[in-house]
């Protein structure tokens, strides 16, 4: 295993180049970010499936491609299948000595979009854990169907206005809670399961060189703030991320083994998450006086989750 040696930012910034920047994603989007976070902690030849989705839809427009790798598109639902299938063909064909290069070391890594992974995709990636194949599926954690213009997910929070569930007169936004993909997938057994966020690439790259370290089945959902649909100036990417992660709404950490739990990132100061929600369009509407009990139900909803946490990873079940 070649993994990649963390110093500082520029050094871990440049490390790689196996994804150009010359792509058409949206400046601003933090996709790319979290794919070069990966490309850059290990040096280890990668096979990568791609569901559909922005990633793929932005770095892959024929004839020209963004990927200096192996690189699959796949259909939106199943590029855990397709990294699984991939990782079954390259064992069967080590074990009949059909492999040029026997020795070189490779990996397997499927992308997927929360629409991807959360909602269309989830029975192939359960599937594809279940099996126990060994690959690492990231999941790209915008909270919205990007892509086809940003329709609501079963990530996408309480409270966000989406294209298919907008606030108005009668809404307040979304109605229900997101889905707990962490807690579903650590449920399967996986041996190693994080959620993590690019602005904190230190812990996101060990994150990520844990997984492909791991054998067996990897889940890690990232945080992946859209300037277009949760409406924030480009620029601010790392600003809004870094509120994800300091107002605990993205609590980063790990789940080993579906018991073994550790928090990988604990605030100074506990932001409120009023300034989270205060610097995205998304949930402009929260802050009218008929909707401030949404607001509160984030925050008491935030408390409880990382009181739990807490717990959690005190009693290691
Ligand atoms: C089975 C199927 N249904 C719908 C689509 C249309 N489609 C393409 S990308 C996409 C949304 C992708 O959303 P997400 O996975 O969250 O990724 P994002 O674009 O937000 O990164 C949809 C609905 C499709 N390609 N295949
Ligand atoms: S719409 Fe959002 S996720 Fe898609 S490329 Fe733009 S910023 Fe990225």
């Amino acid at each position: 295993m070649a993994l990649q040696s963390i110093k500082n930012l520029k050094e871990f910034s440049t490390a790689n180049e196996r994804f150009e920047g010359a792509h058409l994603l949206c400046p601003g989007c933090a996709h790319s970010m979290i794919v070069r976070e990966l490309m850059n902690a290990t040096d280890d030849n990668l096979v990568i499936a791609s569901a559909t989705g922005c990633l793929e839809v932005c770095t892959a427009v024929y004839p020209y491609t963004s990927w200096d790798t192996s690189w699959i598109h796949i259909g939106f639902e199943n590029a855990a299948s397709a990294a699984s299938g991939a990782e079954a063909m390259y064992k069967a064909r080590k074990r009949k000595g059909t492999l040029k290069d026997p020795d070189a070391p490779v990996k397997f890594v499927a992308f997927g979009g929360d629409g991807a992974t959360y909602d269309i995709g989830f029975q192939w990636l359960s599937g594809a854990v279940e099996r126990g194949h060994d690959f690492t599926y990231i999941c790209l954690d915008n909270e919205n169907y990007a892509n086809t213009g940003g329709q609501r997910s079963s990530s996408t929070p309480i409270g966000a206005h989406t294209s298919t569930a907008q606030a108005g007169r009668v809404s307040y936004g979304k109605k229900q809670k997101k889905k707990d993909m962490v807690a579903i997938m650590a449920a399967h057994g996986a041996p190693y399961v994080a959620q993590l966020a690019p602005n904190k690439w230190k812990i996101m790259a060990k994150g990520f060189q844990k997984a492909l370290e791991t054998e067996g089945p990897c889940f890690i959902n990232t945080v992946s703030a859209c300037t277009t649909e949760w409406k924030f100036n480009p620029k601010d990417t790392i600003h809004i991320t870094d509120l994800a992660t300091d107002t605990l709404m993205f609590p980063i950490y790990e789940i080993i083994n579906g018991t073994e739990l550790n928090i990988l990132y604990r605030p100074k100061n506990v932001i409120p998450v009023e300034e989270y929600l205060a610097a995205q369009g998304r949930y402009k509407h929260l802050f009218k006086p008929e909707n401030r009990h949404v607001i509160d139900r984030i925050q008491k909803e935030i408390n409880e989750k990382w009181e739990y946490l807490q717990r959690r990873e005190e009693a290691k079940v």
